[in-house]
């Protein structure tokens, strides 16, 4: 399989996330990518090259453009405020809620940082921009290289996307690969996209964006949102909305799942897809499923991965693959893989 790697993920490098009233080290790392990368190389998966350049039109197929200006801008404006916070990761403190207004664009930086996110666990680097916007180049290449004609591909890529939503950024996620990777599939000829998330936590960027829409089928499999973050979407009641009525399969799970009972959720997206007569499937890869996971509650063993690729390939689909979460450092480029070498069996 082909995989097209963000050589400036690196760029993308946080400090810190707030965690209950403390700032504790990122989770979200650089060496995630790196141990994948190491992994896919060392087994020899195949050819990996770096993306193909975009303009930003590209983001505004999925992103609002006012969103994707202050990305873009963000860092600058950040440090203009004070030379001294070029130390620091920019972090939002306040947010709008129910009844606020989100149509008057705020002059102060924290009042529009506040507005276009949703947690404080996502620090915004002096990299955050040129990262992200090479991931998305990242998932726009795979899914023109499926498009192309190649059975699956894969964007290795951080940070990673599908909490992002259409002007908000959260759970570690600035551009939203996955739903990108699927418009351009969408864009460049497949009538129908079925955009399966299979990392522990549910998308709620993703979800966000095609919940109104029957040409992009989205799915997830994910810890209860009643107790897991990001605790606001992704409940089994959430199946689509007017003409997306229907195209929309929340499949939450306690904390403590083991293979046997997520595989059994797997096998019922996959019907789901093959029910929806899906042209094309985009998998949300992450690997934070995993038993060792540092911040997540499931219990799969890196050789349960291998099936996970096994089951995903029955699809029998033009596959983009986009790498997600996944914290466990030593673990997750043997998972990541395992799922890869486990499609192309
Ligand atoms: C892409 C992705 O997987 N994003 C996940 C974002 C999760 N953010 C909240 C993390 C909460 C950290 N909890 C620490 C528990 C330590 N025992
Ligand atoms: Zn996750």
């Amino acid at each position: 399989m082909i995989t097209f790697y963000n050589d400036r993920h690196s760029l993308h490098q946080g400090r810190v996330e707030m965690f209950r009233g403390e700032l504790v080290p990122c989770f979200e790392v650089a060496a995630r990518a790196d141990r994948v990368l190491d992994e896919l190389r060392r087994r020899r998966l195949g050819a990996i090259e770096p993306a193909q350049a975009f303009d930003d039109a590209a983001l505004s197929r999925i992103h609002a453009s006012r969103y994707v200006e202050f990305l873009r801008g963000a860092w600058d404006e950040w440090v203009s405020l004070d030379p001294a916070n070029a130390r620091r990761d920019a972090l939002p403190s306040v947010w709008p809620v129910r009844g606020h207004r989100s149509d008057v664009l705020p002059e102060n930086f924290a009042a529009r940082m506040g507005l276009f996110s949703f947690d404080a666990g996502t620090p915004l680097t002096a990299g955050t921009w040129q990262a992200a916007r090479s991931g998305a180049w990242c998932a726009l290449s795979a899914a023109g290289r499926v498009l192309a004609g190649e059975r699956a591909a894969f964007a290795l890529t951080r940070p990673p996307g599908h909490h992002a939503g259409q002007d908000f950024f959260g759970g570690y996620c600035f551009l939203n690969n996955a739903a990108l990777a699927a418009q351009a599939l969408r864009d460049g000829g497949a009538g129908r996209v079925a955009v399966l998330d299979i990392d522990y936590h549910h998308g709620n960027g993703t979800q966000c964006l095609f919940y109104e829409r029957a040409d992009v089928f989205y799915l997830s499999l994910h810890g209860d949102p009643r107790s897991e973050y990001p605790f606001y979407l992704g409940h089994a009641d959430e199946t689509g909305a007017g003409a997306g009525l229907g195209f929309n399969l929340n499949l939450p799970l306690p904390r403590g799942t083991g293979f046997a009972a997520w595989f059994a959720a797997l096998a019922q997206a996959l019907r789901a897809i093959a029910d929806y007569r899906a042209d094309a499937l985009v998998v949300s890869l992450g690997v934070d499923t995993f038993a060792g996971d540092p911040i997540s509650g499931f219990r799969l063993q890196s050789d349960d991965y291998f099936q996970v690729g096994e089951a995903l390939a029955t699809a029998g689909l033009p596959s983009v693959f986009v790498f997600e979460g996944g914290y466990a450092v030593a673990a997750v480029g043997i998972n990541t893989a395992n799922v890869l070498e486990g499609f192309q069996r």
